[in-house]
């Protein structure tokens, strides 16, 4: 570990360019709005749509105009590269990807005597009031954002938009409510994108199966204008790597450029699922290069303190991952799954297993809570929204528990910028971990002022900063059997870990791994945006293959339980592990079913066409 001490890091970011509500003389990408109409019933404004022509003139893309770049540096990676045993590299495409939660946004705003109040699909109410009120030159106390019930968000509803500011501008120069709800079709052209990014990563590995040194350089496509959420996928990616293993040399880079397609941002996961694929993809190349079982070379790999651990990017908290493997295989009986599979490849089958093992850094910062207590009930407001997560069961039952009431006795208020503290939002898993450690510390206090004779109502505003970041960890494994004439992939069998610190509620954990895991299948096998020409290919559910319930293998869920000490509750997130940990493990099982046919290579999403393919190409080699 003491290599890190001499980490070295720079960064370069340009400052973001203004960003027009509609095109004026360049529109630069499709789906940019260009004009906008307000009418008395949706139809007609469609029909005034329809009147509207505009001729634009096509020009040559430009090349992608480099906004950010930052790069870290530990130990001595070259020398390391130099004396190696073994080396290996591995190159990881994440496609673009659609959040499509099952809202699209949507908005209302109505003007009020001295301001507005508007009704926003979002996850940040405190953080879309204070944008808004920039934009529109308007004290932030002139607006009042409410977004209590969000359908869905995984990220694309962190940030902004155009369309948003355009309706709540309207709403102010009309002096009229004016609502707009996206189409599937706008979400698709318009909405954030998530993922996109490509890494490379090469492992310096020694005799004895210890990774010496990690080289990695990513590279973020980001969209034609940026939402304030862009840029945080490659630095996440970055600042985690080399994710749970212990490896003193490090040269690790990150670009992000500007295209001309939708804007990206974050998305379930937001460069934990980029960190995690490169690491496991490398681990399981590291395996083959050594001859050793995946599950050892881990073994041999993963830090084994539970502390503070310097990463290139800064101090974190870790945990015994090696230890918490172990614990995995034998609850799973992985064992018998390289049994079973080698059973299946003497009966000719192409099967594999592979594991993926993930870390998810939970938010770092603050989040505040109100709570009073009067006459044996108590209220609890709370600024993120709720997507659909359960926040009011889980609060409930913090408070419950604290002052000693039943759950049924606390009434749970959320997102609504003039009665909610503020907070930064429902995002990077930290409303668990940061917002509900805020609710707990208010009724601590409320409990000493109501001990120490102070009559009630008793109301206690608590502004809560978490004295450092939870890191979750955990494993996902998967068995696949892939169709030797088609191509076709069928995924047997799942089994997951997962440590997510101080479990509140474990059908709401689940329910959180079972999401997850089903958007990281997703991601490895289905979904993937496609342009062609700067136009979206894949513009609808007809074209863009989402999960559904048949898709979805047998999974077994295992759950440990290790108290974070990074924040009051002790809890840790749990609402991206699915996204991070299912595709590395997935990608990895699909690569331990072909190597009999020589296939090192594959690239999500697995489809039957890249699996047919790569399984020709490596047959005419
Ligand atoms: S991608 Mo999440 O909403 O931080």
């Amino acid at each position: 570990m003491g290599g890190w001490a001499s980490s070295r890091s720079t960064r370069c970011y340009r400052s973001t360019t203004p960003y027009p509500i509609l095109a004026d003389a360049t529109v630069s990408a499709v789906g940019q709005p260009i004009a906008a109409v307000s009418a008395e019933t949706p139809v007609q404004a469609l029909d005034a749509v329809e009147q509207i022509w505009a001729e634009i003139d096509e020009t040559p893309a430009p090349p992608p105009e480099l906004l950010a770049m930052q790069h870290w540096q530990s130990g001595d990676a070259a020398a390391a590269f130099a004396r190696a045993a073994h080396v290996v590299a591995v190159r990881v495409a994440h496609p673009r990807l659609a959040p499509n939660p099952m809202e699209p946004r949507a908005i209302a705003a109505m003007p009020e005597s001295n301001g507005l109040t508007a009704w926003l699909s979002t996850q940040t109410p405190h953080r879309a009031r204070a944008d808004l009120a920039r934009i529109l030159s308007l004290a932030p106390e002139q607006l009042r954002v409410i977004a209590r019930y969000v359908g869905g968000a995984f990220g694309m509803k962190a940030s902004l938009y155009p369309e948003e500011v355009l309706v709540v501008w309207a709403a102010h120069q009309l002096g009229r409510p004016v609502r707009w709800t996206a189409t599937r079709s706008k979400e698709f052209l318009s909405a954030t994108h998530g993922r996109g990014l490509t890494s490379e990563g090469q492992l310096a590995i020694d005799g004895d199966g210890r990774f010496l040194a990690l080289k990695a350089r990513v590279e973020a496509p980001l969209g034609h204008w940026l939402p304030n959420s862009a840029l945080i996928p490659a630095w996440n990616v970055a600042r985690i790597l080399p994710g749970p293993y212990d490896i003193a040399a490090t040269d690790l880079g990150t670009s992000a450029r500007r295209v001309h397609t939708a804007p990206t941002g974050i998305y379930r996961g937001a460069g934990r699922p980029e960190a995690c694929a490169l690491m496991e993809r490398l681990a399981d190349a590291a395996a083959r290069a050594t001859g050793l079982d995946p599950a050892e070379i881990r073994r041999r790999n993963l830090n084994r303190l539970n502390g503070p651990r310097d990463l290139p990017a800064g101090r974190v908290e870790g945990a015994d991952y090696a230890t918490a493997l172990d614990h995995f295989l034998t609850l799973a009986d992985y064992p018998a799954w390289r049994a079973r599979r080698d059973a299946r490849r003497a009966d000719g089958a192409l099967a594999g297993v592979g594991l993926g093992f993930y870390v998810e850094p939970s938010g770092k910062g603050w989040e505040s809570a109100r709570v009073t207590l009067e006459a044996g009930r108590a209220t609890v407001e709370f600024d993120g929204s709720s997507q659909g997560h359960g926040r009011e069961t889980a609060l409930a039952q913090i408070a419950a528990d604290a002052l000693d009431l039943t759950p049924a006795d606390i009434t749970v208020l959320h997102g609504d910028t003039a009665t909610c503290p503020p907070g930064i939002g429902a995002l990077a898993s930290r409303s668990t971990p940061i917002g509900a450690s805020a609710v707990l510390e208010a009724c601590r206090e409320i409990i000493r002022r109501r001990d120490a004779g102070e009559s009630e109502p008793i109301t206690a505003d608590t502004a809560y900063t978490a004295p450092g970041e939870a890191w979750g960890h955990g494993c996902y494994l998967a068995a696949i059997e892939i169709d030797r004439d088609t191509g076709a992939p069928h995924l047997t069998r799942m089994a997951c870990l997962d440590d997510a610190g101080r479990l509140i509620n474990p059908l709401l954990a689940e329910g959180q791994v079972i999401g997850g895991f089903a958007q990281g299948l997703g991601e490895a096998m289905m979904e993937a945006l496609h342009f062609d020409d700067g136009q979206l290919l894949t513009g609808s559910f007809m074209d863009y293959a989402m999960p559904r319930t048949a898709d979805l293998p047998p999974l077994t869920i295992h759950k440990t339980e290790t108290l974070a000490t990074t924040n009051a509750l002790g809890a840790m997130g749990i609402g991206e592990a699915g996204t991070i940990g299912a595709p590395a493990a997935i990608l990895n099982a699909a690569l331990d079913a072909l190597p009999p046919l020589s296939v090192t290579d594959l690239q999500m999403p697995l489809t039957s066409l890249s699996l047919w393919q790569a399984i020709t190409d490596a047959s005419k080699e």
